[in-house]
C-alpha cells in the first residue's frame, strides 16, 4: 500500500444546476475508497477569466484530499466525475458544467502537459486562490503563501462567496 498523498483539486461549473454539480462532485471524487475527503471550501461566485465574453458566471470550490492514487489515476478519476457531469467542452475556457483541476499533489512538479504540476494557472487566479486560502490559511504554493497569491490576483474583485442556501 502507498504512502497518502495530500491533493488539492479545483472544481468549477457555470452551466446546469451549478452548486448541485458541485457538490455531487464532492461526493463522486471521495467515494473512490483510494481517495480520502479532508477539507473543502465555501463555494464562490467567480466572474469568468478568458474565454468567451458573454458566458454565465462560474461557481467554484476547492477540495484538499489525501489519495493513494498515482498522480495520472487521480487525472483519471476526475476526468471520469467530469465524464458523468455530461461535460460539454467545444471552446477553451468556455462554459462547462464540470471543470475538476489537480492543483497540487504534494510537492510533485511537472511540465507535462498532459498533468502540469502544481497547475500551471492556479497561483494566478483568485477563483482557485481565494476558496483554498479561506480553507486553509497556512497553504502555500511555489513558495508563496496562497492567501498572499489571492490578494495580488486580477480577478479577485469577481468573487463573492455563494450562500449555501443558494438555488444553483
Ligand atoms: N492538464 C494538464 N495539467 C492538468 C492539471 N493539473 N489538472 C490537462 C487537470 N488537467 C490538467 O484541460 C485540458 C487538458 O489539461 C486535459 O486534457 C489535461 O490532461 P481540460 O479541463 O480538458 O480543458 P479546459 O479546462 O477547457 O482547459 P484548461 O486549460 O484546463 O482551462 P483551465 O486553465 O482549467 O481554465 N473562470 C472562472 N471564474 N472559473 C473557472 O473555473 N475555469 C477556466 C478553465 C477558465 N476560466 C474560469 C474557470
Ligand atoms: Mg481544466
Amino acid at each position: 500500500m502507498s504512502t497518502p498523498v495530500r491533493a488539492v483539486l479545483a472544481l468549477g461549473s457555470n452551466l446546469g444546476e451549478r452548486s448541485t454539480t458541485l457538490s455531487e462532485a464532492v461526493t463522486e471524487l471521495t467515494s473512490e475508497p483510494a481517495v480520502r475527503m479532508c477539507r473543502v471550501s465555501d463555494i464562490v461566485q467567480t466572474k469568468p477569466v478568458g474565454g468567451p465574453a458573454d458566458q454565465p458566471d462560474f461557481l467554484n470550490l476547492v477540495l484538499e484530499v489525501e489519495t493513494t492514487l498515482a498522480p495520472l489515476q487521480l487525472l483519471h478519476h476526475c476526468q471520469a466525475v467530469e465524464q458523468r457531469h455530461h461535460r460539454i467542452r467545444e471552446v477553451r475556457w468556455g462554459p462547462r458544467t464540470l471543470d475538476v483541476d489537480i492543483i497540487t499533489y504534494g510537492d510533485a512538479t511537472s511540465d507535462d502537459e498532459t498533468l502540469t504540476l502544481p497547475h500551471p494557472r492556479a497561483a494566478e487566479r483568485a477563483f482557485v486562490l481565494q476558496p483554498w486560502a479561506w480553507m486553509d490559511p497556512e497553504a502555500r504554493l511555489g513558495g508563496d503563501r496562497v492567501a498572499d497569491l489571492a490578494a495580488r490576483a486580477a480577478d479577485r474583485d469577481g468573487l463573492s462567496v455563494y450562500p449555501t442556501d443558494g438555488d444553483g
